[in-house]
C-alpha cells in the first residue's frame, strides 16, 4: 500500500520496508530525537555545561544527545556496534550481526551554535551487519537527520526505497509524514562552508565569485543539517564545504558527510567530493575527512568542472 502524507512513523515505516528490525531501530531513534529537541529547547546552556532548572549540574546538551541515542540503539534490539563523534570507538549495542545493524551519528552537529539559537541537528547512518569502516556510503540501509529549529523535523531516505521523507514533530509528541522529495531542481540558491578555504584555493574562489556574479541568494547557516535540510525541502541549491592547504577538510565522512549523501541522492540530488559521489568513497576510518558539495546535477556539473576542469556527470 501507497505511504500517504499523514502517517504516522511507524504506518510510513511499516509500508516502506518489511525490515521489522529496521523499523524498531528507525522508530526508536525518533523517540531520542523528541527528548534531544525538547532538552535542546529548555536546557540553559553556558560554556560545556548546562542547568537544569533546579540548578541540577547537567550534561553538556551534546553529550547528552549522544548518551539518549545509545540507549535508545541499545534499547531497538537490532543494533550490533555504534560509535558517535563524541565517542568514536565501536561500542557493542547487544543486537544481532545477522538481521541486525551497526550505526554511526554525530549527536548534536553545530553544538556550537545552540547559545545563539541556531537550528541544530542530529545524524546518523544504518549500516547492516557489524561493519563501519571499509564500507561505503551506498552500503547505509537508511540515513536520516533530525532537524531543531522553530519546528522540529525528522528527515529519513532508506535505500531499498524511492525518495526522502519528512516528518514533522506534533505537540502530542507523535511524528507525521509531511513531505516528500524526489527531484533536486536547479535554482539559484548557495549555501558555501570554509570560506576560509577561498584564500589559497583559487576555484573555489572562482566558484564562489560565480554565484556572486549570477547573483545567488546566500542562505548559509554554518550548521550543516539545516543548510543541507534546505536543499531537500526547497528542492533546490547547492552546499560546498572545500579544502585547501592552508584549510584541511573539516566535514567527517562516517558521521555526517554519508548520512547526508544519502538524503540528497535519495532526494534526487548528487553529491561529490570534486571527482565522485560521496556514497562511492570507502570510509577507511571512523575520523575520516573530506571536502562535498551536495545539489542538483548541474550544480554539481560546475562544482566539479570548476574545481577540476571535468565532471563524471556530464
Ligand atoms: P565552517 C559545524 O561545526 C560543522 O561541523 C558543520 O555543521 C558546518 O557545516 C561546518 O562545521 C561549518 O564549517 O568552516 O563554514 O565554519
Amino acid at each position: 500500500t501507497r505511504c500517504e502524507i499523514g502517517d504516522s512513523l511507524e504506518e510510513f515505516l511499516t509500508k516502506a520496508t518489511p525490515d521489522k528490525g529496521l523499523i524498531r531501530l528507525l522508530v526508536s531513534m525518533g523517540e531520542a530525537l523528541r527528548t534531544i529537541s525538547f532538552k535542546v529547547k529548555t536546557a540553559s546552556c553556558g560554556g560545556t555545561q548546562c542547568v537544569n532548572s533546579f540548578g541540577d549540574e547537567q550534561l553538556a546538551v551534546d553529550l547528552l544527545a549522544n548518551k539518549l541515542l545509545f540507549e535508545a540503539l541499545s534499547y531497538s534490539h537490532f543494533c550490533k556496534y555504534a560509535c558517535s563523534e563524541e565517542i568514536p570507538e565501536l561500542q557493542d549495542m547487544g543486537g544481532p550481526v545477522e538481521g541486525g545493524f551497526s550505526v554511526a551519528f554525530d549527536p548534536l552537529d553545530g553544538s556550537s551554535i545552540v547559545d545563539t539559537n541556531f537550528t541544530v541537528g542530529t545524524i546518523f547512518g544504518v549500516w547492516p551487519g557489524d561493519k563501519l569502516t571499509g564500507v561505503t556510503g551506498r552500503d547505509q540501509v537508511a540515513a536520516a537527520m533530525g532537524v531543531m529549529g522553530p519546528r522540529t523535523t525528522y528527515v529519513l531516505a532508506l535505500k531499498d526505497c524511492p525518495g526522502t521523507h519528512e516528518f514533522l514533530l506534533l505537540d502530542e509528541g507523535k511524528w507525521q509524514h509531511v513531505k516528500d522529495t524526489t527531484e533536486i531542481g536547479e535554482g539559484k540558491m548557495f549555501s558555501p562552508g570554509n570560506l576560509r578555504a577561498t584564500s589559497d584555493n583559487p576555484d573555489y574562489a572562482k566558484l564562489i565569485d560565480y554565484y556572486i556574479r549570477e547573483k545567488y541568494t546566500l542562505r548559509y547557516t554554518g550548521g550543516m543539517v539545516p543548510d543541507v535540510n534546505q536543499i531537500i525541502v526547497k528542492e533546490k541549491g547547492i552546499f560546498t564545504n572545500v579544502a585547501s592547504p592552508s584549510a584541511k577538510a573539516k566535514l567527517r565522512l562516517l558521521f555526517e558527510v554519508a548520512p547526508l549523501g544519502l538524503l540528497i541522492e535519495k532526494a534526487g540530488g548528487y553529491s561529490s567530493d570534486g571527482h565522485q559521489s560521496v556514497l562511492d568513497k570507502v570510509i577507511n576510518n571512523v575520523d575520516e575527512r573530506t571536502q562535498v558539495a551536495y545539489g542538483s546535477k548541474n550544480e554539481i556539473i560546475r562544482f566539479e568542472e570548476t574545481l577540476y576542469g571535468k565532471s563524471r556527470l556530464k
